[in-house]
């Protein structure tokens, strides 16, 4: 299937990798065919910049005054049930609503189009307190299968083209409460970043005649030096072009496309690997690590799609500390991405960590 003299170059790149290379050098990221300048040099200038807040250590198991713990009332007034595996809501504040008659006015130069969709929230546990690092194994593999059934109640509707399942944790971030949950947002029309990285995955089967996950999972593979956890189903590493400094892609061994395609024994390895790369998280700097996460899955829209293969991808925006942040901003957003710690360095600082959670440890 593979064209042998793309096969060739695959492994003379691999022996060209530098990764004690401390000059500045480019990157490329081939899901989003785009480049992150990396600055090996500049990870000892010092900080005088914004110190953020450590979040509280400690959250009761159940909050009288928490919208998504079981039994309380939500903002718009539903009562949630007293549930007590995980609790799936439609969205009091919908970003999307159903599809209706009315047509965007539109332009060749101001260009609009109707976006219709469901968005929901799926609370992990009736826990107030445990985050995917600190759930019991079991539970994080009930959080796996409610996103599967999700994913196929909204991906079977004839007017939802992509499913998109993400998790924003912590203030950081942006989430407005700390009761772990993740949200789902399912879309008429394939979002920009699965978009992106479905066209360039197609663009490299069509060159190559192979999927290019399969060929990064057998690629950091052979080299070990940016894994920082594998079981039998997949694999979680800092991509060579990685952005923010502890980002991570988890890929599956196997080449499928959807949360939808994920065999019993995949479930389990995806819910061990979600725990324990968590746990190397919250070990890091000892807090709850904040971050946004979300799965990248073949597009509903009735198309075949041989070239998606199905991962997950985890975006923190720390730094050096509980309380140094990455920003994205000047040259970033007026240019590229930009990063100073490298990605061989944040894998092997997080491979290193102690694989029990530091809340769990004896003291
Ligand atoms: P975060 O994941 O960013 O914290 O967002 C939580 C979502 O919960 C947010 O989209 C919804 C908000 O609209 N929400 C409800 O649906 N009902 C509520 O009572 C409060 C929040
Ligand atoms: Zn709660």
């Amino acid at each position: 299937m593979h064209n042998p003299e793309f096969e060739a170059q695959r492994i003379i790149d691999l022996k060209n990798l530098m990764p004690d290379y401390d000059r500045p050098h480019r990157r490329y990221n081939p899901l989003k065919d785009e480049w992150v300048l990396v600055s090996p040099h500049r990870t000892q200038r010092p900080w005088l910049g914004q110190v953020e807040k450590t979040p509280a250590l400690i959250l009761p198991e159940y909050d009288s005054e928490c919208y998504l713990c079981p039994g309380n009332s939500r903002v718009g007034g539903v009562r949630n049930p007293v549930y007590d595996s995980t609790f799936v809501f439609d969205n009091d504040f919908p970003a999307l609503l159903p599809p209706d008659d009315t047509q965007p006015a539109t332009s060749d130069l101001f260009r609009a189009e109707p976006a219709s969709g469901i968005s929901r929230v799926v609370c992990f546990s009736p826990r107030h307190d445990l985050t995917l690092p600190e759930l019991p194994l079991a539970d994080v593999e009930q959080v796996v299968r409610t996103w599967i059934d999700q994913t196929r109640d909204l991906g079977e509707r004839d007017n939802l083209a992509y499913v998109q399942v993400f998790e924003n944790k912590g203030e950081m971030m942006g989430c407005s409460n700390p009761h772990p949950h993740s949200q789902i947002w399912a879309t008429s029309f394939v979002p920009n970043e699965p978009l992106r990285e479905q066209r360039a995955m197609l663009e490299y089967l069509t060159r190559t005649g192979g999927c290019l996950l399969c060929d990064v999972y057998a690629a950091e593979q052979d080299t070990g030096e940016r894994i920082v956890l594998e079981n039998d189903g997949f694999i979680a590493f800092v991509p060579f072009w990685a952005v923010w400094p502890y980002e991570l892609l988890l890929i599956s061994r196997r080449h499928f496309g959807a949360l939808t395609d994920l065999r019993a024994t995949e479930i389990r390895n995806l819910a061990e690997l979600l725990k324990q790369v968590t746990i190397r998280y919250d070990n890091l700097f000892e807090i709850s690590f904040p971050y946004s996460m979300g799965f990248h899955q073949s597009p509903f829209d009735g198309e075949p799609h041989p070239e998606a293969h199905f991962h997950l991808h985890f975006y923190p925006p720390l730094l050096r500390s509980a309380t140094v942040r990455k920003f994205m901003v000047g040259f970033e957003m007026l240019a590229m991405p930009q990063r100073d710690l490298t990605p061989e360095s944040a894998a092997e600082r997080l491979r290193e960590l102690n694989p029990l959670h530091y809340r769990s440890r004896p003291k």
